[in-house]
């Protein structure tokens, strides 16, 4: 096997700031206020996301863990009867943790892959390139830094064989349901009969375990959050004090939506650059996301996006499912 380099096919770097600033600033100028939790992970954010998944309250980590590790024979058989010959394409690979197990399995098992992460953080891509080599000496790899879709394009033009897209870790929750559906339709059209998505939803549950969960004990998802306002004040020169807000994460257990807000603790003005935002006294900014899906709401989403579903893989408390979809 040849061991790919990591190149980097994000846009530069002065094109990025201007899209975040024009985001940014778009969002904190709306009515209700809103920021992007695409911005969350910079450095300190993917350290800071990376702390969450230990932390005990943040169960899913440990729920798809369960699920990768205990039934990664099944999920690869049941990939094997679905599918001819594959490449594993990965939306938002993280540090890879998870899918480790499945990496390892399928080149225990002689099957022959390349393996294409791909992720918005640089420095999840650079560090990927570090540790796969030493991990898996034998796997094929190239990791892709971007936005999903360019990125998909991106590991099409390079794979000959179907596509296993991979989108764990509940990153589906990050949109609202309706988006969800879109993105799901989105990648839908991008493959081929024989393709496969294996998509991982955290499930309803105990709406009070979910809302802890966001709300941890040690406040590291309180600082996930205001992260993103120190990341304002570096890169586009505000003048947020982080004093001034407050972290809020709510659940509602009839729409599954888990969304978390900071709120302005007094009436006050930031500048960002040269534009000001008036923030009144307890005035939120909404944060992000994090959707929760029972089993049957994931089934209609296939099929609402055209896949068919083929396969749940839960957790033995069926907290979290990995579900394979056809096309
Ligand atoms: C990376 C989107 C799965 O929503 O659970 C964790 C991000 N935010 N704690 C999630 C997150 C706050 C996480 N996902």
């Amino acid at each position: 096997f040849t061991i790919l380099p990591v190149r980097g096919l994000s846009k530069a770097p002065a094109t990025d700031r201007t899209t975040f600033r024009e985001d940014v600033i778009r969002g904190l100028t709306g009515t209700p206020k809103r920021l992007d939790s695409k911005y969350f992970y910079d450095a300190v954010g993917d350290k800071l996301f990376q702390d969450i998944m230990q932390l005990p309250e943040y169960y899913l980590t440990g729920c798809e863990l369960e699920i990768l590790s205990g039934q990664t024979r099944e999920i690869i058989h049941a990939i094997q009867a679905h599918t001819g010959d594959f490449d594993l394409v990965e939306l938002g690979a993280g540090d890879a943790t998870k899918t480790r197990f499945l990496l390892r399995d399928l080149l225990d098992e002689g099957v022959d892959f390349t393996y294409f992460p791909i992720d918005i953080s640089t420095n999840v891509i650079r560090s990927l390139e570090e540790y796969l080599p030493a991990e898996l000496p034998a796997l094929r790899y190239k990791g892709l830094n971007g936005e999903y879709f360019e990125m998909l394009r991106a590991a099409g033009a390079l794979s000959r064989k179907h596509k296993v897209v991979l989108l764990m870790g509940a990153n589906i929750g990050n949109f609202h349901p309706a988006e969800a559906l879109q993105f799901c339709q989105a990648i839908r059209e991008q493959l081929q009969p024989g393709d496969l998505l294996l998509i991982g939803f955290d499930l309803k549950k105990d709406p009070r375990v979910i809302l802890e969960a966001y709300n941890d004990r040690q406040g590291v998802t309180k600082a996930f959050n205001l992260n993103l306002l120190t990341r304002i004040n570096r890169e586009l020169g505000a003048d947020f004090h982080l004093d001034d807000f407050e972290h809020f994460p709510t659940y509602d257990p009839l729409s599954g939506s888990c969304k978390s807000y900071l709120f302005s603790k007094r009436a006050h003005q930031v500048h960002i650059g040269k534009t000001v935002i008036d923030f009144e006294d307890n005035e939120p900014v909404y944060m992000e996301i994090s959707q929760k899906y029972s089993l049957q709401d994931a089934e209609q989403m296939a099929l609402a996006a055209g896949f068919k579903p083929l396969v749940a893989f839960q957790d033995s408390r069926g907290w979290f499912a990995d579900c394979l979809w056809g096309v």
